[in-house]
């Protein structure tokens, strides 16, 4: 049996043209290939639109013109793609044949032409004994975006207390149990579902690792199914199992800058104990990405610019702060005026002034402190005696010193405090930078001497 799967088609106004394009291709291809049912696992539409968006008009056009040569089922995707009920509309376009929207976890027979659904996840054993009467031609196991809460209602008792995860893989083998009984009648069994593998590669090319990811691929597995088809993420891979297969269409686009490999829809071919899928791809925008380390190469540019042809390209550089102006970025656009679109994206590296310079190469307090002396040309000797007492004193004894010699010399200057005699030979009053002492004031001396407590004393 022959299967058309799509996926993310992300129609909106920003992608019309090319989400269109490509569906477009892929449609008509499909049915001219002799497709028999046609599979969109989610994310049909990018966002929410309203009832007159063109948008929402092509897309309904393009599935009713899919309609009228084949059965239609399609996959409720992630919800900020595709807000819950969305997808109900296009339950009401079918043509010739039924549109099928998968928007809760359940098991659908396609027999006669029809689809016939479960009332609960999967086939209880009263309806899947109607189900085999009907010899239908697949069933198909449906597991459509899930928020935790409405698939604890749909679970129900297995849900409570699991994670996510769990209750998944616990579905996908309770649907194993009814895809082998259906199997050994002789039917084809494919899942669909849109949500993230562990390990499966982005379309940017990083792994995907982490917690909060839907399902692993031997949960997937233990579904039984011939085929799995899967939506989400937009990077076409594939996994198989002894014949049986696991993939990603990806989406029918190229959407972003910098996504890699090729794009299409998949062809697969059912049968009851294998499966096969080739992917056809579609006729999507090209899109080159130049990247500078530096200032661009206006050079390799022109010679970029000469290759680009109908493109999107973007351009990325960094330069200093104080370079800028070094770039001619009116020229950039004007090379690649011929393209089909171009995005310039230059980095602007912020210039960092030190404020004491190799401070924080220095290693130890005191090699910081002598090197701030040395920049701000302050006299080391006295400030690392300090700070030898405040890592060695005591608080209050220092703070009783500072006050008696305060009363004993009030205008002295600050470096004889609280240093030891040989200390403060060594050091000429004026070297510290002292806040210059006022005219006496009518407070008398001790006031006057007590003016360097409220000074900045590195103002200076
Ligand atoms: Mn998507």
């Amino acid at each position: 049996m022959k299967i058309a799967h799509f996926s993310d088609l992300h129609y909106s106004p920003e992608r019309l043209d090319e989400a269109d394009r490509c569906f477009g291709f892929a449609i008509h291809d499909a049915i001219m290939r002799g497709a028999r049912v046609a599979v969109v696992s989610g994310d049909s539409t990018d966002h929410r639109l309203d009832a007159h968006s063109p948008a929402l008009v092509t897309l309904a056009r393009r599935i009713h013109r899919l309609a009228a040569s084949m059965p239609v089922i399609m996959l409720q995707g992630t919800f900020s793609h595709e807000p819950p009920g969305t997808l109900d509309i296009f339950a009401l376009i079918g043509s010739t044949s039924e549109v099928f929207i998968a928007s809760r976890i359940q098991q659908v027979a396609f027999a006669n032409g029809r689809f016939l659904a479960s009332a609960g996840p999967v086939f209880t054993g009263g309806e899947l004994a109607q189900v085999l009467a009907m010899n239908p031609e697949a069933v198909f196991t449906c597991l459509p975006t899930v928020n935790k809460g409405q698939f604890a209602v749909s679970v129900g008792a297995l849900a409570a207390a699991t994670d996510l995860g769990d209750v998944l893989a616990m579905y996908l083998a309770a649907s194993g149990q009814v895809n082998a009984r259906l199997r050994e009648a002789g039917i084809a069994t494919v899942g669909i579902s849109h949500g993230t593998v562990v390990g499966c590669e982005t379309e940017h090319g990083v792994t995907m690792a982490g917690l909060d990811h839907e399902f692993s691929l031997s949960a997937l597995f233990d579904a039984q199914c011939s085929a799995f088809m899967l939506g989400h993420v937009h990077k076409h891979q594939m996994w198989e199992r002894g014949g049986r297969r696991v993939a990603y269409a990806g989406s029918i686009g190229r959407f972003h800058f910098g996504e890699q490999g090729e794009k299409g829809y998949l062809l697969w071919e059912v049968d009851t104990y294998a499966a096969w899928a080739e992917l056809v791809p579609t006729p999507t925008r090209r899109m080159v990405c130049i990247d500078f380390d530096g200032p661009p190469d206006m050079e390799r540019l022109a010679q970029f610019a000469g290759e680009a042809g109908d493109a999107f390209v973007r351009v990325r550089w960094q330069v200093d702060e104080e370079h800028r102006q070094s770039v001619d970025r009116a020229a950039i656009e004007a090379m690649f005026a011929n393209a089909r679109g171009v995005k310039i994206e230059p980095r602007i590296l912020p210039v960092v002034r030190s404020r004491a310079q190799g401070i924080s190469l220095e290693t130890s307090v005191d090699a910081k402190l002598s090197r701030w002396c040395e920049v701000a040309n302050v006299n080391a000797a006295s400030v690392l005696a300090r700070l030898q007492l405040l890592e060695t004193g005591d608080a209050n004894a220092i703070a009783d010193a500072v006050l008696v010699q305060l009363d004993q010399a009030p205008a002295v200057m600050l470096s004889t405090l609280v240093v030891d005699a040989s200390a403060t030979e060594a050091i000429p009053p004026d070297d510290f930078p002292v806040v210059a002492s006022p005219a006496p004031s009518a407070n008398g001396a001790t006031g006057k001497a007590l003016d360097w407590l409220e000074g900045d004393l590195f103002a200076a």
